[in-house]
């Protein structure tokens, strides 16, 4: 900062302030504010380095131009009547007047006057001009600023654009100093007043502060400048009321209160930036509850199906549990019955009584069971395509909602990315359902059971169909424990010689049938419960486009919104730092 002499506490705090106000700007940058936001921010930055600086604001025609010439003293700037002021034109200390057109938009005046070695002026063009350039041009500077000087006309005291116009300038955090010109157009000291009173009332209104306000006559001011005789010109510039003005600028302006405006403006500015990125996050967290609703639901959805399933698989393993009991007691009587002496003829031959055996206890086993597994299987397909169905009627009523909100107003880009996505798996979940094909599903099923249950070392492979393999296994077994296999006279003999041992043989029966039945039971289960565990996986990772990214966003946003609270803290941190080095 140049004109000021400051201690090194202050231009310690300033290099702090600068290296914080980069930090912030990087930080903001990441949040895709609209680029003139961040360029007044680097600019406020690189104006703590220049000299304090006034910027002179208002519509056109109402004396800016004018104003700036009764300070300076001189007629520099012109004026008139129609929109003249089409350039910023910065109002700098030089040896003599002179100006340098830089480009277009932007002059350099420079006038030998003392005021201009301790602060700059810019004259802008009316914030109401037609050129609508000119009016970005004000809105421009302003934010650059470490005062803003709002000029309004007596003759139309803060018009509708004008207050407007302060609404838009007051959330840069600007010292505002309000200025009506124009006063000799007024008749008398009563209808003075009354301007004032309707400009402090408004703009205290607006402003939430009741800001400093002079009533000058530009016009008489620079008419007493042209006046040679010292007295005479000195009371005309008091009656004009730019001494009011100037000794505000000079002396209640002093060092101390520049340096505060100087060092407090790029926070406001940091400030402003903050809050519109905090608007955007907010925005955005909003925008996402649509997509966080949908998430919810879908995993609502999908896990209240795996409860659903696992509770349903295992009513019906325990009616195929019940066909092998059936059988088992079927059997029990069988050798209860059978294993007699006065059978000792058919138990002689095992194949007789194998026969009676297949007849009588294992007639239709195969077929029952085949009808229980493959009844369970046409379930579990059937539920399947079900939950897919229900996923597609969530994804497309969220898509038609969100097709809806995009023709009502404009959406985030990380929304219209979730839209997309959402769009993609809902396609793909579509397609999937489309060409579901129930019997080919069934059958891969039935392949996979039957391969589970074949491949435990207790069940005989080779056998065709989950029943036939288990009916097998189960009669085999039974022949075998109870000695029929191995029967010889003898042997049956045996059962009638020592009742222990009939007893001993329809035991072991039991046993064995348990053994496979517990064993049967648990592989079905076991490859059930994995079967809608895959089932389900595949749906989810359908999904997973689409949900990952909504959660991958809702964290971002919560990040950001983390970041943003850091940010504020250290601005404020800050703005309290600056008061204790003043
Ligand atoms: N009666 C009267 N006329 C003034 C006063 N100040 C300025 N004017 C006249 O009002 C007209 C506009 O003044 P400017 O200084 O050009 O106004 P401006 O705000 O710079 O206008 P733009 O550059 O177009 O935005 C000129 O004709 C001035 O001479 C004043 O205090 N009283
Ligand atoms: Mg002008």
């Amino acid at each position: 900062m140049q004109g000021t002499m400051l201690s090194n506490e202050q231009l310690l705090f300033l290099q702090q302030e600068k290296q914080q106000l980069n930090i912030a700007k990087r930080i903001l940058s990441d949040f895709n504010l609209p680029e003139e936001a961040l360029n007044a921010l680097s600019e406020a930055i690189l104006q703590l380095d220049e000299l304090f600086l006034i910027v002179v604001v208002g519509e056109f025609n109402s004396g800016k131009s004018a104003l700036i010439n009764a300070l300076l003293g001189e007629y520099v700037l012109e004026e008139g009547v129609t929109p003249t002021t089409a350039r910023v034109t910065l109002v700098r200390w030089g040896e003599a007047l002179s100006e340098q057109i830089v480009n277009e938009d932007f002059a350099i005046v420079t006038y030998p006057l003392e005021l201009l070695k301790e602060l700059n002026l810019i004259d802008s063009p009316g914030t109401n001009a037609i050129i609508r350039r000119h009016e970005l041009l004000t809105t421009e500077y302003v934010p650059r600023s470490d005062l803003v000087l709002f000029t309004t006309s007596a003759d139309r005291p803060l018009t509708e654009s004008e207050r407007e116009f302060l609404e838009k300038i007051l959330a840069w955090g600007k010292k505002i100093v309000l200025v009506i010109n124009k006063a000799d157009i007024l008749d008398g000291q009563e209808a003075i007043e009354e301007v004032r009173a309707f400009v402090a009332q408004h703009t205290a209104g607006i402003l939430g502060y009741a800001p400093e306000l002079f009533v000058l006559s530009a016009k008489l001011a620079e008419k007493a400048n042209q006046i040679s005789d010292p007295v005479e010109k000195e009371r005309l510039r008091k009656a004009s009321g730019i001494t009011d003005l100037e000794r505000y600028i000079t002396e209640t302006l002093d060092d101390r209160a520049r340096l505060e405006l100087k060092l407090s403006n790029p926070l406001g500015v940091a400030s402003n930036l903050l809050q519109q990125a905090e608007g955007l996050n907010q925005a955005q967290a909003e925008e996402l509850q649509a997509d966080l609703k949908l998430v919810s639901e879908l995993e609502a959805m999908l896990s209240a199906y795996r409860k659903e399933l696992t509770a349903e698989i295992k009513p019906r393993l325990a009616e195929v549990d019940n066909v092998l009991q059936n059988f088992e007691q079927r059997g029990e009587e069988f050798f209860n019955t059978n294993l007699r002496i006065t059978n000792i003829g058919n138990l002689a031959k095992s194949d007789k009584i194998k026969a009676k055996f297949e007849e009588e206890v294992l007639a239709g086993l195969s077929q029952e069971i085949d009808a229980k597994v493959h009844a369970m299987i046409d379930w579990m397909v059937d539920k399947d395509l079900q939950i897919w169905y229900q996923v597609m009627g969530a994804l497309e009523r969220r898509q038609f909602v969100a097709r809806k909100q995009a023709e009502v107003g404009p959406v985030s880009p990380q929304a219209a990315r979730r839209t997309d996505l959402m769009a993609s798996v809902g396609e793909t979940i579509k397609t999937i359902v489309n060409s579901y094909n129930h019997k080919k599903e069934a059958e891969e099923l039935s392949v996979l059971v039957e391969g589970a249950v074949a491949q435990t070392a207790l069940f005989e492979v080779g056998a065709v169909g989950l029943g036939a393999l288990v009916a097998s296994t189960l009669f085999s077994a039974a022949m075998d424990v109870t000695g029929i296999v191995a029967a010889s006279a003898l042997a049956i003999l045996g059962f009638f010689v020592i009742p222990y041992k009939r007893k001993q043989a329809i035991e072991g029966f039991k046993e064995k049938m348990n053994e496979l039945r517990s064993n049967l039971m648990h592989t079905l289960e076991l490859t059930f419960g994995r079967e809608a565990d895959l089932a389900l996986s595949r749906l989810e990772a359908k999904i997973a486009p689409y949900t990952q990214g909504v959660r991958a966003d809702q964290e971002k946003i919560a990040r950001d919104a983390q970041v943003l609270a850091e940010l504020k803290q250290t601005l404020e941190e800050m703005q309290d730092q600056m008061r204790t080095v003043l």
